[in-house]
Parts: structure tokens; sequence; C-alpha cells
């Protein structure tokens, strides 16, 4: 795989090896399948450039995960044609994982996942997922195409059935109807802030390993503006850590994606607040999955 010429965290981030590194971020800026917002065809370049002005020490966990290895590959090649964007999403996080790193996707709309969950599948036969978003992207399809961002967890409960969504706070009547016919593990939004799921049940209910992805716009915007599809009434900073640091210590999470960033001329803050989102998440993964990386 060739490196990109923009490295995550700066050229100053000594520890960006191809051969030490245990992360691979896979930039993927496609935007094919997004209905209302534009712009999360940049969103990789803007989060690499925000990604320069993080610290590379980490004052909670106290110590300097980048030095675990965190090296930026070239962006994917983009195709207006659904199925061959996945196809190519696929093989490119398959290419990560017979080089024995971990994919961290950054997106790119949210289709980007479900071929990112293949090469997973493929590799590991049963794999859980848990998706972090506003959204149940449960539709069949949408506009037209089965690889829409819509229907992005539709995919991947086609390969497992073990799927928790959390932060949910918008759904049709049909994905509604899917979630109480499947029994899924669903934690709205609502159910969340107010207490009313059982989240540590779910969580060790869910069969290890897990593949974690993350739309930014289950945050609030306060924290991230700039998103293909915004719903008002997401989480803060402090909770999603909250959350993070509990899935990564309590599930092990064998790969993860960050999609659905947009960019504006006027907002700074929401490259530079996923950048950071994306360093804690890659953080959380090396200080408390380290039992886990034997298995890769
Ligand atoms: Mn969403």
């Amino acid at each position: 795989m060739k490196m990109n010429n923009r490295q995550f965290l700066g050229s100053e981030n000594e520890f960006a090896q191809w051969e030490r590194a245990k992360y691979v971020i896979l930039p993927v800026p496609y935007e094919g399948a997004v209905s209302y917002g534009h712009g999360t065809a940049s969103a990789p370049d803007a989060l690499l450039d925000a990604s320069e002005y993080l610290e590379f020490y980490d004052e909670v966990l106290k110590c300097c995960p980048h030095q675990v290895g965190i090296v930026t590959a070239e962006p994917t090649p983009i195709s207006t044609d659904h199925a061959r964007m996945h196809q190519i999403v696929f093989e490119k996080t398959n290419d990560i994982l017979q080089h024995h790193k971990i994919p961290v996707l950054v997106g790119g709309d949210h289709s980007i996942s479900s071929g990112a969950f293949r090469a997973f599948y493929e590799k590991y036969g049963s794999i859980s997922c848990i998706q972090i978003d506003a959204h149940g992207d449960l539709r069949h399809q949408y506009e037209k195409s089965i690889y829409s961002h819509a229907s992005v967890l539709a995919r991947i409960r086609e390969m497992t059935p073990h799927t928790l969504q959390i932060g949910i706070r918008s759904m049709s009547i049909e994905e509604a109807e899917t979630i109480s016919k499947e029994q899924m593990m669903v934690c709205t939004m609502h159910d969340y802030r107010r207490r009313l799921f059982p989240l540590d049940d779910a969580l060790s209910k869910l069969p290890d390993p897990v593949y974690l992805t993350f739309d930014v716009d289950a945050m609030d915007w306060s924290v991230v503006a700039s998103t293909g599809t915004p719903e008002p009434g997401g989480f803060y900073w402090d909770e999603m850590m909250d959350l993070l640091e509990k899935i990564f210590t309590c599930k092990q999470v064998i790969g993860f994606d960050m999609v659905e960033l947009s960019t504006s001329a006027n907002d700074r803050n929401s490259p530079f607040a996923a950048a950071k989102l994306l360093y804690k998440m890659i953080a959380f993964s090396s200080f408390y999955g380290k039992e886990f990386s034997g298995r890769l």
C-alpha cells in the first residue's frame, strides 16, 4: 500500500512508519450516496489538516498514543458506481488486514462501512457491529441504491445478526418495524439520556470481536456541526468520551471507522473535533485493546 503524502498528526509524527505501524488510516473521499448535505468528499483531507494541531500527549490516559504507530494510506480510488465502490473499500480494507494492521477508515459517506465490514467478516467469520449514529440506516434501499448511506446497517445485518445501535434519534416507520420484528438492540438518544436502555447488559450480550462504525452526526452540533444529514440533540464531547471508553474497555474492537463529516468554509471546529475524536478512538483502542493484537 502507498503512504499518503499527508499524514495524520502531521509531518512531525516520527512514529508514522509503515513497518512498525499498528493502525492504518484509510481515507475514502466518497460522497456518491449522500442525499442532503454535500462536502463529505473533502472531509478526509480536512480531518488530516486539522490533525496537525492535535497534541501527541493524552492528558487523561497519560501517555503518547501516537507512539503505537499510526500511518495514513493514500485515498482509495473513487467510483460513481455504488457496487464498484463497495468492492473497492472491501479490497483496500482487506489489504490492510493482510498486513496484520488495524484499519481505521475515514469517510466519506456512511455507505463505505459495509465494504469495510465485509473485509472483517470474511477474515473473522463471526463479528458484531456497534453503530453510533443519529439514524437507523436500516432501509433496504434508498434513492434506488442498496448501497446508500441510509442502508448501511441493512447491508451489515446481512452478514451478522449481532448489532447494537446507540444515539438513534431519526427513523422511518418501516425501520421501527424492522427493529421490533428482528428484536434489534437499539439505544435511542432519548433512552440513553434517561437511562432507560440497559446499555451494560447489551454490551455484555454482544459477542466479540466488534467492528465500530461511528457517524459524526451522532454528536451534538456544538461539537460537530458539519455533517451530511444533521439531527439536533446529539452527544456532548464528555458523554462521548465516556461511551467510547466504555466500549473499548469492555469489547474487543478490531476495527473502526468515522464517516459523514462534511466541510464548510466557515466551520473549522467540526474537522478538528472529528480529528480529536479519531485520535481518542485510536488511543482507547491501543490503551485498552492490547491483548487483542495477537489475533490480528
Ligand atoms: Mn447518520
